[in-house]
């Protein structure tokens, strides 16, 4: 393999490569991006091998969908011990992108449903198009969600929510799901990829230190007791601008070389 070539990747996924930015697509678009075996580890091993190049990474999808979840095909014939299996399967994946090398920005459209939802909030930033959907039709089709539902959508939108998802099968759409705080950004349909890489583009010039203090202190801050919180903050953020990267942006600004806060 070339230093640049991806992983072996299952034909459900393609990876493009524009400069640090790489971008990860679902592309199974006549099954609406289910989420099957061979693709869910595809993801995992694309975010465990990135290139060291790459900075950020864009998450798109292929066909007017972000991903119909489970391939439903793949359940029907699991024992109970194969389904702890097959959700821990997932849990290991969908880590690789949540707690992995650099920030993920996902781009939403149409269908986010079960699993799919499940791999857009492993995503650091969603940028959703109007056609979005949010849903959980796990209730509806009997079982329960596995791939991180129940430890990441509450914390974005309230356990009493989801749970009024799983119960009723209620479907929030883009307007409400950017209200909820589900996506980062909302934009018109077929102007996801361009935000999204416009994003990706941003977090690429951030100290490489940032990144890593936004994607593995912060959430564990989050969820820390306050004492140990803070204290865990004091340290992330003396590590953090003891680096010579912050001392030269800091003089930077300083000296007048560096951007102000812009409004827009
Ligand atoms: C599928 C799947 C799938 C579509 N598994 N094959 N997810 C769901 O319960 C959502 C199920 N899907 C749907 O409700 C609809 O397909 C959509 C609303 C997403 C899209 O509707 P539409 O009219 O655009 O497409 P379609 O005609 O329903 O589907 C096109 C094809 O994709 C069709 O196959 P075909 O061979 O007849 O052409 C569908 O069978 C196929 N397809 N969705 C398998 N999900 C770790 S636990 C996670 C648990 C879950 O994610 S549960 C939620 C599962």
């Amino acid at each position: 393999m070339a230093p640049h070539d991806p992983p072996p990747l299952p034909t459900s996924l393609t990876a493009e490569w524009r400069g640090d930015i790489a971008i990860l697509r679902l592309a199974r678009p006549e099954k609406r991006n289910a989420l099957n075996d061979p693709t869910v580890e595809g993801i995992g091993a694309f975010f465990s091998s990135l290139p060291a190049h790459v900075k950020a990474v864009v998450l798109d999808s292929m066909g007017d969908n972000f991903s119909a979840g489970l391939d439903l095909l793949e359940l029907s014939e699991c024992s109970t011990v194969e389904g702890v299996a097959h959700s821990m399967m997932w849990h290991r994946a969908f880590e690789q992108i949540e707690l992995g090398r650099v920030p993920v920005v996902a781009v939403l459209k149409g269908a986010v449903v079960g699993g799919g939802l499940e791999l857009a909030v492993s995503a650091h930033i969603r940028v959703a198009e109007r056609s979005a959907y949010y849903a959980l039709p796990e209730g509806q089709r009997g079982i329960f969600v596995g791939g991180g539902a129940s430890v990441r959508v509450p914390r974005l939108i309230g356990a009493s929510r989801m749970a009024g998802m799983m119960l009723t099968g209620r479907v929030y759409g883009a307007d409400e799901g950017q209200a909820l705080g589900i996506s980062h950004y909302l934009v018109d349909n077929g102007e996801g990829l361009t935000k999204a890489l416009d994003l990706a583009g941003k977090i690429a010039l951030n100290a490489p230190i940032t990144n890593f203090a936004v994607m593995h202190a912060l959430p564990r801050i989050a969820e820390a007791n306050p004492r140990e919180g803070f204290m865990l903050e004091a340290l992330m953020a003396a590590i953090a601008q003891g680096s010579d990267e912050a001392k030269e942006r800091l003089r930077a600004f300083l000296d007048k070389r560096a951007k102000k806060v812009t409004e827009f």
